[in-house]
């Protein structure tokens, strides 16, 4: 298909304006065809940009290393360029919008000089769900047309739901890298140095533009920037719910299922939570989502959820057979690797796969590396944010619901982060606003030092929506508010639950074995929703009695006690943090049911003292 063949007028002439600004030598559409990703894949492979990974052990696989200092998100270059600063709220980088425009409109002349302008028209959500939306991203990557074939529906039949005036997300990205005339990248990645690096969002015009990065949320453009940071605000404006969580499915002995959701800040193992395989016998966890969920009322009052992606991005070290066995199998084959190390037969290798590194290895630099176990200042063979781009489809846990265009419904919503102490195993919100307020505390121990925080604190990530949040967080917690008052019928609403699997001894001991025992945690959520667990009122919320949860080896009744204890003091001092540390931040946008249920907090934990 040529763009001269797009029926929409529109969208023809954004194409063709964009181009005129960075004057690729073509232009193609990518029509989602396995022929064309075959060819890009050639293409990549003839560029010497990334390797062919060995048929027999990864078949249809390939693996690329990015530059340097091209290896994740840029949390200090990602802009909410909002009209005014109070719009794009406390916790986002804001930047004039007009400002920034010119400044990026002057970095995206002639910057696709020598290259391919790719146009990616794709859906976000099933094609033609209610709930989902549809996005064009215009770049100049081959390893982005690829990586958003697999992660989202991308091709002809997106255009045909646009049809002649059909609403799109505009999204620009270019990897910064202009070409002369005669010159090649010779194989390397090509990307901006750091201060070239823009990752823009304008949620008032619902548009994105990146510039200098190729790599993961910079760069697909349909994940964070779409899915999160943009819908974020399109869900506010239309009712809604878009967040960063996973959504699983779990089914008893019986047969009986239902669906939960669960936001989780980074490195919490929120895709391992997602694909995971429980310990208990007769119990069934399936996968619909591990990243992103959007959710909206159905015509019966209860929320259902979308999976917007199709494949998952995820982190490779410690991805193992132990920890993730979905996963490892969903990248099994037809997959994109990129900063992992290589092996002498071509395939990939990681830190925490598993087994030991087999010979040589090339690591995610270009060196040869050899595995020295005994030298703990070994510079790791993967980087430490390698990823794998697999097809959802693949992962033998996905449940058969998962493209499902009306969504999922869902019974309950986890919230969760690494606390090593306070925060017991699992409690219940009273209510939604109870859960909202919930959510407005999820935070990480920070374990070690990062930025201008101490170890040992909490770092806040509310709804583990920080980095993604397109518009000021406390009208954010406003808006969780709202849509619970919206409910039809409150007794619809998913129950909301913050539970917490990594508590540690005072000598440092993990108390909670996680992985596939956190479904015995998953079981009395269950329960809880059907009206049959075993609860306990405490001060905090609604927690299990001490016998609710079956105990998996290895933990005492002593080590379940202290899960369960409501620790006081520790509660204490949190209200102390939230109130002096994390609530101020969102000045007069805090919604007054939040201060209140603080208030209220530590009036119950005082009269439990
Ligand atoms: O480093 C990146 O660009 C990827 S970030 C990412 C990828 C998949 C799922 N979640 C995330 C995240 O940062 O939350
Ligand atoms: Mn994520």
């Amino acid at each position: 298909m040529n763009v001269n063949d797009i029926k929409h007028a529109g969208l023809k002439k954004w194409i063709l304006d964009f181009a005129a600004l960075t004057t690729p030598e073509e232009i193609v559409i990518a029509d989602g065809s396995s022929a064309q990703y075959d060819e890009l894949v050639a293409g990549q492979l003839a560029g010497g940009y990334c390797v062919k990974l060995n048929p027999e052990k990864r078949p249809g696989s390939i693996a690329y290393n990015s530059d340097p200092s091209d290896v994740a998100r840029v949390e200090n270059r990602t802009y909410i360029a909002a009209q005014s600063k109070e719009a794009a709220g406390p916790t986002n980088n804001w930047i004039d919008p007009t400002e920034l425009k010119k400044t990026m409109t002057g970095l995206y002349k002639g910057c696709m000089k020598g290259r391919t302008l790719y146009v990616i028209p794709f859906s976000m959500g099933p094609i033609g769900s209610p709930i989902a939306k549809i996005g064009v991203e215009l770049t100049d990557s081959a390893y982005v047309v690829i990586n958003m074939m697999i992660m989202t529906r991308v091709g002809l039949k997106v255009l045909d739901v646009l049809g002649t005036d059909g609403e799109y997300v505009p999204c620009y990205h270019s990897v910064g890298k202009p070409l002369a005339e005669g010159q090649s990248d010779n194989g390397k990645w090509p990307c901006a140095p750091l201060e070239d690096k823009y990752i823009s969002h304008f949620p008032e015009t619902r548009e994105i533009w990146s510039y200098g990065s190729g790599y993961g949320g910079n760069a697909l453009l349909g994940k964070k920037c779409l899915a999160l940071r943009i819908a974020s605000v399109l869900a506010h404006d239309e009712g809604w719910l878009a967040e960063h969580m996973l959504i699983l499915k779990i089914t008893n002995p019986e047969g009986r299922s239902i669906f939960v959701t669960g936001a989780f800040p980074s490195a919490c193992g929120k895709t391992n939570l997602a694909m995971l395989v429980p310990t208990i016998p007769g119990w069934k966890v399936e996968t619909v989502g591990d990243d992103i969920a959007w959710m909206k009322y159905g015509a019966d009052g209860r929320l259902y959820a979308i999976n917007p992606e199709a494949g998952f991005f995820g982190v490779a070290p410690g991805t193992s057979n132990d920890s993730n066995y979905n996963a490892m199998v969903s990248a099994s084959k037809n997959s994109i690797f990129t900063n992992c190390a290589l092996t002498e037969d071509n395939d990939v290798w990681w830190e925490g796969i598993g087994y030991d590194a087999p010979g040589k290895l090339i690591d995610w630099n270009g060196n040869e590396w050899v595995q020295n176990k005994g030298d703990k200042t070994q510079k790791p063979a993967a980087h430490p944010n390698a990823r794998f781009t697999a097809p959802a489809a693949q992962c033998p846990s996905i449940a058969s619901e998962w493209e499902d265009p009306k969504g999922v419904p869902i019974s309950a919503i986890l919230f969760g982060g690494r606390r090593p102490k306070t925060i017991p195993l699992v409690h219940q919100s009273h209510d939604w606003n109870h859960g909202v307020f919930l959510g407005s505390i999820v935070g990480s121990e920070i374990t070690a030092a990062a930025l201008d925080l101490k170890v040992g604190t909490i770092r806040r990530d509310p709804f583990a929506m920080l980095p993604f949040c397109g518009y000021h967080m406390g009208e954010y917690f406003q808006h969780w508010i709202n849509v619970g008052k919206a409910a039809k019928d409150q007794s619809k609403l998913p129950k909301i639950f913050y539970v917490n699997w990594f508590r540690k001894t005072d000598e440092g001991k993990w108390l909670w074995p996680g992985f596939g025992e956190n479904s015995r945690v998953l079981k009395w959520v269950f329960e809880a929703c059907e009206g049959t667990a075993k609860t306990i009122d405490t001060p905090i919320g609604v927690m299990p009695t001490a016998d609710a949860i079956d105990r998996p080896e290895g933990v005492s009744i002593e080590d379940m006690q202290e899960l369960l204890a409501v620790d006081i003091d520790g509660w204490l001092k949190e209200v102390e943090d939230i109130r002096a540390n994390h609530y101020p931040k969102f000045g007069d946008k805090l919604p007054k049911e939040l201060a209140t249920f603080l208030d209220q907090l530590e009036a119950n934990l005082k009269a439990a003292k």
